[in-house]
């Protein structure tokens, strides 16, 4: 088995602080070519799917996208539960993770993909063909992003995590995208005091330096 990684990328360290919170030690291979914004092209080639996390099984099957790969390790190791044990736990932990990467990573990525040099004609990950940028969803990206907290802050109000009663995969994404946001400076705005005090707390996990 080999985890294909990016130190540098957020959506791989979703996985990594996910593997660290279980105590989970996979073999792992940084694909990503030092000081730039790309893949390596032998990494590229052989996974048509192109982008990381990716995570090669004994067999040759290759799993793609970081909840996914979290669930393969979540049926194998099902303590302690990051995904939920009850069925109600279950969908609302998937609900609030699909939130945190559709409406926080993906915002903060619009912002950044359109807007820095490295990623000309590379707006969106994981396509072979051109994709060029467009200016409009750096600022659309940055409004979501802090939409996007304001949500979380308003859930966290009434829940200890982002999910409920347990640390999960939606405080993991949600922590990945905040510290993906302060990189590219669109940081938590002060007003939102209950999500920045959940972001020290979580912080503060041994896992969050995955
Ligand atoms: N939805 C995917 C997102 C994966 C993704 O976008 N990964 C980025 C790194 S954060 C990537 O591989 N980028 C390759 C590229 O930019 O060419 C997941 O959950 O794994």
């Amino acid at each position: 088995m080999k985890l294909y990684d990016w130190g540098a990328a957020p959506n791989p360290r979703r996985v990594r602080i996910y593997l660290a919170e279980k105590g989970i030690e996979v073999p792992t291979e940084d694909v990503g070519v030092p000081n730039s914004g790309d893949l390596r092209p032998e990494f590229l080639s052989a996974h048509p799917h192109r982008r990381v996390p990716m995570l090669e099984l004994d067999d040759g099957a290759c799993i793609g996208e970081a909840m996914a790969i979290c669930r393969y390790f979540e049926a194998l190791h099902p303590d302690p539960p990051l995904m939920g044990r009850t069925p109600k736990e279950m969908a609302l932990i998937d609900m609030w993770e699909r939130i945190a990467e559709f409406e926080g990573l993906q915002a903060v990525s619009e912002n950044f993909r359109n807007s820095r040099r490295t990623f000309t004609d590379r707006a969106i990950a994981g396509y072979a063909n051109a994709l060029p940028q467009i200016p409009a969803p750096i600022e659309r990206g940055a409004l979501r992003t802090r939409i996007f907290f304001e949500k979380i802050d308003a859930q966290l109000a009434d829940n200890q995590f982002v999910a409920g009663d347990n640390y999960s995969t939606a405080d993991i994404t949600t922590l990945c995208t905040i510290d993906f946001a302060r990189f590219c400076k669109l940081p938590v705005p002060d007003e939102c005091k209950i999500l920045l005090r959940w972001y020290e707390v979580v912080s503060a996990r041994p896992s969050a330096r995955a």
